[in-house]
């Protein structure tokens, strides 16, 4: 499968209940201010939030003229639109290739969000690539998640760094990159204990490992990816601001698309956060992390069928 009929395979539950809404809600094909507020709802319906809904029909509202349109040329419109909010970023699978070396990446976010299948699918991609990547298993607070992590690096055929279950999570890291960096890996990935962003303590925690990981060059981690569960739609909010108080976010990974009916939430998600979706999720697979092409995205979400 190529990667948009991934990403629409993944989107199917959102697509097909939000393009049934619109068309329904339009109806005729005239574009009367009723009609307008009837699709404004089934946007809002599938968690794309006000501000993002009202920027796309005034948009839509513009290149009617007052005409009518076809169901077609709604959802082709819808689709421009969308994707004009979307901001153009180069492919996130070029991301070990920046130069630095070994190139690490932080995997942060709320408990069961994703980050440990996310790290094991972006390890396997990168080694596809041809880059030579070790894993950091810094969630040493749930038992078993060390193990979980080693079973999906054997998948993905690549090295880890690990200590014992409770050890410091600090320590792991910086033990991890220096490893890396004496073993000549092109990229480093850090696996992260979940925790809750209104938990000081453990907040506290994943501040300390980032300074700690900063003795070895000020500028790690390279990337900050939030893990957010796509079921949350909008309510990532505080899982934002909270994870963004502790270290800079540079990215988005947005898991389960494929189970969620949310999926349009990751357009207010990634204009209203600041910080771009990277990675999108749509199964359980290795191969089910997809980089984030707001073209494909933007059809995946207004496409009939
Ligand atoms: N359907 C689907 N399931 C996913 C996706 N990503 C992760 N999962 C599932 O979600 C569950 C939790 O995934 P983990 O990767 O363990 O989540 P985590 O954030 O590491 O969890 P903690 O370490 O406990 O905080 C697992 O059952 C995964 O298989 C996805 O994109 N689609
Ligand atoms: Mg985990």
């Amino acid at each position: 499968m190529g990667l948009f009929d991934k990403i629409r395979a993944g989107l199917s539950r959102t697509r097909q209940s939000l393009t049934r809404e619109l068309l329904a809600a339009l109806g005729k094909g005239r574009l009367t201010e009723d009609v307008l507020e009837s699709l404004e709802e089934k946007l809002l319906a599938a968690d794309i939030g006000i501000e993002t809904a009202q920027a796309i029909l005034e948009g839509v509202r513009k290149r009617a003229r007052g005409g009518d349109v076809t169901p077609d040329q709604l959802l082709e419109w819808l689709a421009e639109e969308a994707k004009g909010l979307l901001p153009e970023l180069p492919p996130a699978s070029t991301l070990a290739r920046h130069g630095s070396k070994p190139y690490v990446i932080l995997f942060v976010g709320v408990n069961g969000a994703g980050k440990t299948t996310s790290v094991a699918k972006i390890a396997h991609r990168l080694v596809a690539e041809g880059n030579k990547v070790l894993l950091a298993a810094c969630d040493t607070f749930r038992a078993g998640a060390i193990a979980q992590l080693e079973t999906w690096a054997e998948r993905a055929g690549v090295e880890i760094v690990r200590h014992q279950d409770g050890s410091d999570a600090a320590a792991v890291a910086f033990d991890a990159y220096a490893a890396a960096k004496a073993r000549g890996h092109d990229v480093l990935l850090i696996d992260t204990a979940g925790r809750l962003h209104t938990k000081d303590n453990l907040m506290e925690e994943l501040r300390k490992l980032v300074r700690v990981l900063r003795k070895h060059d000020p500028a790690l981690p390279h990337e900050t990816l939030l893990v957010i569960d796509g079921n949350t739609g909008q309510n990532a909010l505080p899982q934002f601001r909270g994870f963004g108080s502790v270290t800079d976010l540079t990215g988005l990974i947005i898991t389960k698309l494929d189970g969620t009916a949310k999926g349009g939430a990751l357009l207010t998600l990634s204009r209203e956060f600041g910080a771009p979706v990277r990675w999108i999720g749509v199964g359980e697979g290795l191969d089910d992390l997809i980089p984030f092409d707001r073209e494909a995205f933007a059809r995946g979400l207004f496409s009939a069928g």
